[in-house]
């Protein structure tokens, strides 16, 4: 492609240290991006592919905070995590960063300071939630509460999650202290504002004049334009961050929202400085003919292409990003993927059981480009057995095993061609050009169907040309269908790198032509590029079928809890033994639980009221840091019935909720299944 852009810097939006990678990151930004990334690096341009784990900001510390470890532990735990299954998953970043490090608390404070040395950011006092009984101001998600917006509960101080609202914390009703459940009390404190409506002019004629940025991008820019942009904190009342560079910010940080976006450049500096070149990043993020693309989920617009080409612009030193074609979101199985529900499928799990490119393909046929889209397992299924395993490696392994059989395992010759071989031929002369084009506008779906129907084209010539006819009435005309399917198999392995790299290397190994892996060039899936005599590796199964079993065991696991990856797991020693009689001397029982809410007062305890059948009853259960009240309710849990009455903080507990510890420590109630009635023993 002719374009004015001597080199392209691909972002993909830094994942918060607080979790594993799960399948709607995936699809919302890391998988289009190694696609787009995979694609040019065929082409030969220059391209550099940046990430790295955010690691500030209250999603880490309220994650900490439940686990009683430090924010440290986190990261570090998450950051590898996240870092070995992007690696697997064939995610290939040139420089997978982390926020933590040095080099990027030294950028973002630098780009601070050049910010406030400007005179762009102002200082205000404003009225803050503050919580006594934590003694801290509950920056964004350490307090929720009613959206004013939508009425929603559950809303953040930040965001409410259900209707998208980005919300002023003081708005909330009835907010709450999101580790007490206390009322917080108002407290005044000082914040350094960045002045983003001083900017929307310049950003609305920015953002117009880009005709191919994505509609539901713009459109979405256009909603924030409409109500005009205000004034927005760049900083918090937190000891977790980036500090803020100055001498009256005691106990203030850089809002995580500030400081990730500037990752993106501490991590190409990062790169440049293990390139041995430290001043190369410059030519990446300072000279105009760079196409800087941010690929993210939708949820991350708003910064991507309003507030951080607004601190771009304040800046000055910077190019702005040619494009930031944001995906919508991935359901699973009809459903809203939900980490705090466990509803999701994880990477590092997916990993263990399936090989990288079944999951790289059924992803980008269905990746949520206009609209929100689903994944589902039976379809993951279908994909991978009808069409990687029946179109595509059938294909290869079929003119392989013809190659081996009827012409000693060699590239036959290629004589008399027939309308049906020249055909071929000038089929595959458009090819890169069209998916190319596809994968330049962001279209990876359509890229990759169409990637599949040259293998679809390919099966057809095959069938019509009848070589297991030829070969005994015109071996000539066998080799030829040979020959050319052949030549299609390297087509294949080309137009299917981005999406497929491990097959593509294999069918590329198979022809004796890994070696040239470096060398090859998109353009040349147009062309025939094997020699006569050209010897062949034996073939190999590509894509082995998926069994009914194993996609249900996958569909179950869905609900269940998330499996990390543990070091060893120290099983606890048993308990001295106990007679039969000892263990009839225990009552248990199923219950309902029909409220749950938060102990007040206390920080372990939940107070439930439970359906015995026979009886309601009142449990205090040491569950609160473990699950959410809301999550028990109406929900069948597992009963000590008969244990002593106790007495905790002036309220009564009758009885004792099973639990189950996972490897973190946290505590699952024992549920039972939906048809047990309320008050069944259980022997
Ligand atoms: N960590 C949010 C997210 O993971 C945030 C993205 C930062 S990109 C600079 O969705
Ligand atoms: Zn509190």
């Amino acid at each position: 492609m002719a374009d004015k852009f001597k080199r392209i810097l691909v972002t993909a939006a830094l994942p918060y240290a607080n979790g594993p990678i799960h399948i709607g990151h995936l699809a919302g930004a890391y998988l289009p991006a190694d696609l787009y990334v995979k694609y040019q690096r065929l082409k030969k341009r220059d391209i550099l592919f940046i990430c790295g784990s955010d690691e500030h900001g209250v999603p880490i510390t309220i994650k900490a905070d439940q686990e009683g470890v430090s924010p440290q532990d986190i990261v570090d735990r998450y950051h590898k995590m996240m870092q070995e299954s992007f690696k697997t998953f064939g995610i290939d970043f040139d420089n997978y960063s982390r926020t933590s490090l040095p080099i990027h608390h030294e950028t973002s404070s630098d780009f601070f300071t050049v910010l406030n040395n400007k005179k762009i950011l102002t200082e205000k006092t404003e009225q803050q939630l503050y919580c006594e009984h934590d003694n801290m101001f509950l920056a964004d998600r350490y307090v929720e509460g009613k959206c004013p917006k939508c009425g929603a509960d559950g809303a953040r101080g930040d965001q409410c999650e259900t209707c998208g609202s980005y919300l002023d914390q003081t708005e909330l009703i009835d907010p709450k202290c999101k580790i007490c459940s206390n009322s917080p009390i108002i407290r005044e404190t000082k914040h350094w504002y960045l002045p983003l409506g001083k900017y929307q002019d310049q950003l609305q004629t920015w953002i117009r004049s880009k005709p191919d940025w994505k509609d539901n991008v713009v459109n979405y820019c256009e909603g924030w334009f409409r109500e005009g942009l205000e004034d927005r904190a760049v900083t918090r009342d937190l000891k977790w961050g980036v500090k803020v560079p100055l001498p009256d910010a005691e106990g203030k940080v850089l809002y995580v929202w500030f400081d990730a976006p500037i990752g993106y450049i501490s991590s190409t500096k990062e790169w440049a400085i293990k390139k041995g070149q430290p001043e190369l990043w410059k030519d990446y993020w300072q000279k105009q003919d760079t196409k800087l693309i941010h690929f993210i989920g939708k949820d991350n617009i708003v910064f991507h292409a309003i507030v951080f080409p607004a601190m771009l612009m304040a800046h000055g030193d910077f190019v702005l990003p040619e494009n930031v074609p944001a995906n919508e979101f991935l359901n699973i199985e009809g459903k809203k993927l939900s980490t705090s529900r466990n509803y999701a499928i994880w990477l590092h799990e997916y990993l263990q059981d399936f090989a990288p490119d079944s999951l790289r393909y059924a992803l980008a046929s269905t990746l949520p480009e206009t609209k929100d889209s689903d994944f589902s397992w039976k379809e993951f299924q279908a994909r991978h057995n009808n069409e990687l395993a029946d179109i595509l490696g059938n294909f290869v392994n079929r003119t392989f095993t013809f190659a081996h059989k009827y012409f000693n395992g060699q590239v036959p010759a290629l004589k008399n061609q027939k309308p049906a071989d020249f055909e071929v031929e000038k089929y595959l002369t458009d090819i890169p050009e069209k998916i190319g084009s596809l994968y330049e506008t962001y279209h990876f779906r359509e890229a990759v169907q169409e990637s599949m129907n040259v293998a679809r084209m390919a099966n057809k010539y095959f069938n019509d040309s009848e070589p297991w006819k030829t070969r005994n009435s015109d071996l000539v005309q066998c080799g030829n269908t040979i020959h050319v399917s052949l030549q299609i198999c390297r087509s294949l392995a080309l137009i299917f790198q981005p999406v497929l790299p491990d097959a593509s290397k294999k069918i590329l190994s198979l022809l004796n032509q890994s070696d040239n892996l470096k060398n090859l060039d998109w353009s040349e899936a147009a062309f025939f590029g094997l020699k006569e005599g050209q010897e062949l590796k034996q073939p190999e199964i590509l894509f082995a079928k998926i069994e009914d079993e194993i996609i249900q065991k996958q569909i179950d696991k869905l609900t269940q809890p998330i499996q990390l990856p543990v070091d060893k797991n120290p099983v606890e020693s048993l308990k001295p033994e106990i007679s039969i009689d000892d263990f009839n001397k225990i009552d248990l029982r199923t219950v309902t639980v029909l409220e749950a809410e938060v102990f007040k007062g206390t920080d372990k305890l939940l107070k439930l009221q439970v359906d015995l059948g026979s009886e309601k009853r009142q449990v205090l259960a040491g569950l609160q840091q473990h699950i959410k009240p809301e999550d028990l309710v109406g929900k069948k849990v597992i009963l000590v019935a008969n244990l002593a009455p106790r007495k905790m903080k002036g309220e009564e507990s009758k009885g004792m909720v099973l639990a189950i510890e996972d490897p973190n420590g946290k505590l699952i109630p024992v549920f039972t299944p939906d048809q047990v009635l309320p008050g069944s023993t259980v022997r």
